[in-house]
């Protein structure tokens, strides 16, 4: 069985485990009534599943849908007015992006699966948005940058990429996923998505990008995740990367 997170703050948490335990007892039941009560069953828990700080739902009978992950309790929602994103550390320009900005930028649009390290996958998933990479080069990285840093405005979560990943065509901040503007629980107005490795190195809520000397771990990868998330061929790493 895949991996699950290790423990995360249940602050926000309102799935009980009183709760849980008795879904887990009618996904038993959904086996034996088949797809009806299973298509019902996810239908009653679309509420629940969407504020899901520990993962435990993924243990339910759902099907292919987005779980929501935070490791920190509820997150102020950002008005996309106020938004900002900052380019900073070792680069020739920094920069302190708006919304606007962001959307008046070419534009790049993928079709790509969503896949959680403990073992949900949501497939062929639209994003959109602008490249990292087109980012990185209005800020001129330094010779000695080798690695970007993300940052969240929940305040606690990072991530990181080298500066070759970093540039890949399918590493985005997406404006969009799911033919629409990125909702706050899936981390907008902004989020990373980075097509070719587990969604935990999907940083929600991005507000600042980071040029390091180093490759500075993240949220996870200091929990004992790889660095290099990279998903199988299966989500396309070894296919076209524009494709
Ligand atoms: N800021 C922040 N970003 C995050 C996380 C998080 O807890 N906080 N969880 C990660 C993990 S483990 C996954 S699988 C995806 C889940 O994205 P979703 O909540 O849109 O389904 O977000 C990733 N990005
Ligand atoms: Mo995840």
């Amino acid at each position: 069985m895949a991996p699950e997170h290790p423990a995360v703050d249940e602050g926000g948490a309102p799935v009980g485990r009183r709760v849980v335990l008795g879904l887990l007892g009618l996904g038993a039941l959904g086996i034996v009534g088949g797809a009806r009560l299973q298509d019902a069953l996810s239908a009653a828990l679309a509420p629940i599943q969407t504020r899901d700080p520990t993962g435990l739902s993924s243990l339910l009978p759902l099907g292919n849908t987005f779980r929501y992950y935070s490791v920190t309790g509820a997150v102020d929602e950002q008005d996309a007015g106020e938004y900002r994103l900052s380019v900073s550390g070792l680069v020739g320009t920094p920069g302190r992006h708006t919304l606007a900005d962001l959307q008046a930028m070419p534009q790049t649009q993928l079709v790509r699966d969503f896949q959680c390290v403990t073992g949900w996958r949501v497939p062929d998933v639209p994003w959109a948005g602008v490249r990292l990479g087109h980012l990185l080069d209005l800020a001129a990285p330094d010779p000695t940058a080798t690695a970007v840093r993300l940052t969240s405005f929940d305040g606690t979560y990072t991530e990181s990429l080298s500066l070759e990943q970093a540039r890949r065509p399918d590493v985005l901040v997406a404006l969009r996923m799911l033919d629409a503007p990125v909702t706050h629980d899936h981390g907008g107005p902004v989020r990373l998505y980075v097509a070719p490795m587990y969604g935990y190195k999907s940083l929600k809520w991005l507000s600042g990008i980071e040029l390091t000397e180093e490759v500075v771990p993240g949220y996870w990868e200091e929990r004992g995740y790889s660095v290099d998330g990279w998903v199988g061929s299966s989500n396309g790493r070894d296919d076209d990367p524009t494709g």
